[in-house]
């Protein structure tokens, strides 16, 4: 529907490199509704729990690190088919595989400093902003142009 939402952060190295006008920029010009929005030093404890799929893999350690590193921006982005779209805009993972035109594809070069997060499907999404975000931190409003983006 038109109310599914996602959560994208700007990892440390994007806020470090002043790129969060950059990547809200991309977002809002698209047409996706804003609905979350905070900066905070991500704990250990919540990264352990949003990464929880990844503990046993090598770069983890160095992932945590990297994650705690610095502050992070973190925003839940609301719209028609917003997680799908998000991914397709943030690009590959491996930055060497982004499109040209995607955040990672324009503004990182290595896995391990791709400067945005974006959750991979509509129930990791759910899972994620309530691991992220208080129900109170979430807006419920409508845009003033959603007669000219959606019919
Ligand atoms: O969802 P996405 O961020 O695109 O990738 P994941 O497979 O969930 O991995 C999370 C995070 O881990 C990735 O953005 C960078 C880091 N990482 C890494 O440093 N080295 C790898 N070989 C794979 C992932
Ligand atoms: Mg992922």
């Amino acid at each position: 529907g038109v109310r599914e939402r996602t959560l994208v952060a700007i990892k440390p190295d994007g806020v470090q490199r002043r790129l969060i006008g950059q990547v809200i920029k991309r977002f809002e010009q698209r047409g996706f509704q804003l609905v979350g929005l905070k900066m905070l030093q991500v704990s250990e404890e919540l990264l352990s729990q949003h990464y929880a799929s990844l503990h046993r893999k090598p770069f983890y350690p160095s992932l945590l690190r990297y994650m705690t590193s610095g502050p992070v921006v973190a925003m839940v982005w609301e719209g028609h088919n917003v997680v799908k779209s998000t991914r397709l805009l943030v690009g590959n993972t491996n930055p060497a595989e982004a499109d040209p035109g995607t955040l990672r594809g324009d503004f990182s070069i290595h896995i391990s400093r791709n400067i945005v997060h974006a959750s991979d499907s509509p129930e990791v999404a759910q899972k994620e902003i309530s691991l992220w975000f208080q129900r109170s931190e979430l807006i419920d409003w409508e845009c003033c142009d959603h007669g000219n983006i959606y019919h």
